[in-house]
């Protein structure tokens, strides 16, 4: 992959990211994910790449655009041939309701290199690069926790595990409580929790949970990046989702799926702008005069560099900012 091509793609992001935040708080969730999907959609036809998209909206007959198996990329590119996972606005109800942590985001990978997964939950581990290769995904969460503890040289009642506010993660969440570290619970956006996890500046040191397994692979694209570590398990809830886990190739649905399983190979790019604030990232902020500011990250697998992209757009030259 050409190293333009993360410069171009948080172009996309950032593009994405706008016209989403115009549905901040507006109660609408459908109409913020689909002002963010044809921002997206519109950017990838200016970029010099043959992609394919392995995550995206749906499939052909009900997303009709990002959809699994559409091709991307200007007409005549003659760019690599990749792999593209989206999610244009991972955190629709955020955005409507005007809470924290809505962001855009694009992994990118070469062709072959990112695992399809269907829509349906996964579990999910993620850790930053001091406790990378030192925890499993079914260890014991206290034994998780003194691992975290040792490797980022904290002590236990300093470490912190975030996870999102839901029913199902209570055993886990009453299980860090017990060992006597803290919880930061999330409401929605498990693509920055898992993020944040692997950045020592957020003060976060391990991710645990359940969530959709095509923010899994966004998030391990991350975090091949940013040289953490994940593992997952995808959950089927019935039969009919396990078929389809046996159909796209894992003859066992419920194995263990290491980071390499979930992002092929050496190289991948990701990148996200922020729509709402988060752990992560500060989201779009309409500072008057026109002028609106962004804040995104790009990164690169191959190299590790980590980009914080802060971009003043002015809306009045921005031909795309066709709500006004
Ligand atoms: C998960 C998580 C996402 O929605 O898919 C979640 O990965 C849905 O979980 O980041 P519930 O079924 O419990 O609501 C997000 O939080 C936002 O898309
Ligand atoms: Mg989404
Ligand atoms: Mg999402």
């Amino acid at each position: 992959m050409e190293r333009e091509l993360a410069l171009e793609i948080v172009r996309v992001t950032e593009m994405a990211a706008l016209a989403s935040s115009h549905w901040m708080g507006r109660g609408k969730k459908n109409e913020a994910d689909g002002a963010a999907t044809s921002a997206m959609r519109s950017m990838f036809d200016t970029i010099n790449m043959r992609g394919t998209v392995v995550i995206g909206e749906g499939e052909l007959d009900e997303a009709p655009m990002l959809y699994i198996g559409e091709k991307l990329g200007h007409a005549d590119a003659n760019g690599p041939e990749v792999d593209v996972a989206v999610d244009p606005l991972e955190g629709t109800t955020i955005v409507a309701k005007g809470h924290n942590n809505a962001m855009s985001v694009i992994a990118i990978g070469d062709r072959g290199t990112l695992l399809h997964a269907p829509d349906m939950y996964m579990m999910k581990m993620a850790v930053g690069k001091r406790a990378a290769g030192k925890i499993q995904l079914h260890d014991p969460v206290d034994k998780m926790i003194e691992i975290v503890a040792e490797s980022n040289n904290k002590r236990i009642q300093d470490v912190t595990v975030i996870i999102q506010e839901r029913e199902r993660h209570q055993a886990i969440i009453d299980a860090v409580r017990e060992k006597g570290a803290r919880v930061k619970l999330f409401g929605d956006g498990d693509v920055g929790a898992a993020i944040a996890a692997c950045l020592p500046q957020t003060g976060i040191d391990l991710f645990l949970g359940i969530g959709g397994a095509p923010e899994g692979v966004i998030s391990a694209a991350a975090i091949k990046c940013l040289g953490g570590d994940m593992q997952a398990q995808l959950k089927p809830q019935d039969d009919a989702e396990r078929d389809r886990c046996i159909r796209m190739g894992l003859a066992n649905p419920e194995q263990l799926l290491t980071l390499n399983d979930l992002v092929k190979g050496e190289d991948a790019i990701f990148a996200a702008t922020g729509v709402s604030d988060g752990e992560l990232l500060q989201g779009v902020r309409y500072l008057g005069d026109d002028m609106v500011e962004t804040h995104s990250i790009v990164m690169r697998a191959q190299t590790k560099t980590i980009r914080f992209v802060r971009a003043l757009h002015n809306t009045e030259h921005k031909p795309n900012f066709n709500w006004r």
